[in-house]
């Protein structure tokens, strides 16, 4: 079977568990060659983002011309974009490259607070990024910025799954890690609205989780999966990294991306 390549336009997790290394070992472990492009550096470990460094614009974009220019890609994933330049560049060369496999994880504050989106980028984000977009990711924090929804019940997640839809993404998974309640993720995608229910586990090894639910969507779609099973299997994909996380460092640690290969023996 011919290997299907990803891309990952995203930061750097010095830690290894969030960010472009999550994203690598998600396209690694499910069977996709990986590709990335930095948008920006974090000195990063388990306890916290001890610094952020975005790249030139221009390193962005030329880092997309040096791929595409030569390597077919069957899909992409942004995560930390950083600034309004940043996404302004990724979104032009998305256009010219013609990308119509994009999932846009809309990546806006890690778990200490530090930003890792500028807030003034939100409106770039929404104008220039969404238009592009086959399927964003935010959890339920970036959906309610997004679309100015107050969001604390199901019913509420998907009306901002429409809401999102309608500012021109053609799907939504808003997924539901911070209800109160169980966490169910919701996908629209247009046309109907599809319920994920899923189970809480007891652990602060969650660092990451983002990330490699959007990668692993990506690559879902990278190897022609219908959308609704792309999202599953990214849910699966997660939901067991999460299970049998190892204790990594002193504070949040990384998901255990390496399960599923575990799963599969
Ligand atoms: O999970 C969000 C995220 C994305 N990208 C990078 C990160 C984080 C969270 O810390 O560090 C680089």
């Amino acid at each position: 079977m011919k290997i299907s390549h990803v891309l990952t336009i995203a930061g750097s997790d010095s830690s290894g568990g969030a960010g472009i290394q999550a994203d690598l070992k998600t396209f690694t472990v499910l069977g996709a060659y990986g590709m990335s492009v930095l948008a920006a550096v974090t000195a990063q470990n388990t306890l916290g983002v001890q610094g952020v460094y975005p790249l030139p614009p221009d390193a962005v974009g030329e880092q997309m011309e040096s791929v595409f220019s030569d390597i077919r890609v069957d899909s992409v994933k942004t995560g930390m974009l950083f600034s309004a330049p940043i996404i302004s560049e990724v979104a032009a060369k998305l256009h010219k490259f013609e990308v119509n496999n994009l999932v846009v994880d809309p990546v806006m504050v890690a778990k200490g607070g530090s930003r890792l989106l500028q807030e003034e980028a939100t409106e770039a984000l929404i104008d220039k990024l969404m238009p592009l977009t086959t399927v964003i990711t935010p959890n339920i924090p970036e959906a309610e910025i997004l679309t100015g929804i107050k969001i604390t019940t199901i019913s509420d997640m998907k009306t901002a799954a429409k809401r999102l839809v309608s500012m021109g993404v053609q799907a939504a998974v808003v997924k539901g890690g911070h209800l109160a309640t169980e966490p169910v993720d919701i996908l629209y995608d247009g046309d109907k609205i599809k319920e994920y229910p899923g189970k809480r586990w007891q652990t602060k090894n969650t660092h990451g989780t983002g990330c490699t639910f959007a990668a692993a969507l990506a690559v879902g779609l990278a190897q022609k999966l219908p959308l609704a099973a792309a999202v599953q299997q990214a849910k699966d994909f997660v939901s067991l990294a999460i299970a049998r996380a190892v204790p990594i460092g002193h504070g949040h640690g990384p998901t255990n991306h390496l399960a599923w290969l575990e799963k599969q023996k």
